[in-house]
């Protein structure tokens, strides 16, 4: 199914009145303090996030996993239920693939099905932590690290692969996500395998196309719970920096022990212009996969505090970053919390801009902590929901996409078109 613009149209009507009551009201709060409603909103209106292609199915757990139904069963319905998410929000105008759970059989068809939905290609990524069908040699030790150089030749093929495919697809870089580690001590030579896996990741960015990026990200633990061969950004950066200079660090949120200060590593990171992508997440435990912003919102604004003053303090440049939802659990209708995760990124983002810079400095200046934080704390207090609303007005998506989502009863219809029991490819 696609949503038209007269749906769309005909739900902004409904709430036209209290969204310009409530926009001239914060436009007026804005101006006040020297700030521009209608610039903040250009500025939300111009982020996209790329959404997975292993996303818009209900994830599992190592326990279970119970389908939503109307899953997408193949790449092209997959594509559509982008499709929806960005004509609902305008704001989900690219699509990161997962090779091989998502291999375009007819690339130009896929891309043409994409640009009918106003979707380009972000990132892809390969896939060395599962073994496929027929595949010659085993992953179960690891891909790139592998003690076995037919291991670490095959991985590094793969990746390849995966880069011919984007290229195909117009995409422009790669993600590389290892589960390469050891589950007890001493099972590894921790040395020798950092050391073949920065092998293995050169060999396989001495083809990587000079308009390409490689994207390291890193876990510190799961599935290996002793040693992850790339733990941490100091491990990424170290490999990254070792490649070239097409090379970056990739941050997922979800991926680092808890209470890391994870915006510290953002600004550490573009002083060195090398961070390359993001992927939202939010986490309580050790876990990566619940919606951006439902559990630690607050943390989300300082890291966006982190990247708009980077942005705006670019001295090392730093490319423009991808920025994908990384994130699939089991509970909630995978469409809706894609929606629920668009609109917390724009959130934040939004009040990172709200941040009075020039009192933050000066706060800083005179070690005043208490007015720092109040700085912070008065931009994130701020209902900046009206500025999202109306950037979504402005370029032709729905107010309340979410309501919109529910009313046009999409899932329902999924359902009927696709089948109660269908299961979506990927985890
Ligand atoms: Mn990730």
């Amino acid at each position: 199914m696609r949503i038209d613009a007269s749906q769309i149209a005909d739900h902004n009507k409904k709430l036209l009145g209290g969204q310009r009551e409530a926009y001239a009201f914060l436009q007026r709060q804005l101006a006040r303090k020297g700030m521009n409603a209608d610039k903040i909103t250009g500025q939300l209106a111009g982020l996209q996030a790329a959404i997975p292609s292993w996303a818009l199915g209900a994830g599992g757990t190592r326990f279970g996993r119970f389908s939503i139904g109307g899953e997408p069963g193949s790449l092209e319905q997959k594509i559509d239920d982008i499709g929806l998410l960005h004509a609902l929000t305008r704001s989900a105008g690219a699509v990161s693939l997962h090779i091989p759970w998502d291999i375009p059989g007819d690339a130009r068809a896929i891309k043409e099905r994409a640009a009918s939905h106003h979707i380009v290609f972000d990132a892809v990524n390969s896939n060395t932590f599962q073994d496929q069908p027929g595949q010659e040699h085993s992953y179960k030790f690891g891909s790139l690290c592998h003690t076995d150089e037919a291991v670490r030749e095959q991985a590094i093929r793969h990746n390849l692969e995966v880069v011919g495919t984007g290229k195909e697809l117009g995409s422009k870089s790669i993600t590389v996500w290892l589960a390469d580690g050891a589950s007890f001590p001493g099972q590894h030579n921790l040395r020798g395998a950092l050391q073949r896996t920065l092998d293995s990741l050169k060999a396989i960015y001495r083809h990587l196309p000079d308009d390409w990026r490689m994207y390291i990200e890193y876990k510190p633990y799961e599935p290996n719970f002793y040693s992850t061969v790339i733990q941490d950004w100091g491990t990424s950066y170290l490999l990254a920096t070792e490649c070239g200079d097409k090379a970056y660090t990739l941050v997922d949120l979800g991926h680092h022990l808890p209470n890391t200060n994870i915006e510290q590593i953002v600004a550490t990171l573009m002083m060195k212009g090398k961070l390359g992508g993001f992927h939202f997440n939010d986490s309580k435990y050790g876990d990566d996969d619940l919606t951006v912003g439902s559990i630690k919102p607050y943390q989300l604004f300082l890291i966006f505090n982190e990247l708009v003053y980077g942005m705006e303090n670019n001295t090392a440049n730093n490319p423009p970053l991808a920025w994908m939802i990384d994130a699939s659990h089991n509970v909630k209708d995978p469409l809706e919390d894609l929606i629920q995760s668009l609109e917390a990124i724009r959130l934040a983002y939004a009040q990172a801009l709200l941040i009075d810079n020039k009192a933050l400095e000066e706060a800083q200046a005179d070690n005043d902590a208490t007015r720092a934080q109040e700085i912070l704390q008065d931009a994130f207090r701020t209902d900046v929901r009206p500025l999202l609303r109306e950037a979504r007005l402005r370029s032709g998506a729905a107010i309340e996409p979410l309501a919109l989502y529910r009313s046009l009863e999409v899932r329902k219809k999924l359902v009927r078109e696709r089948g109660e029991k269908t299961v979506a490819t990927g985890l």
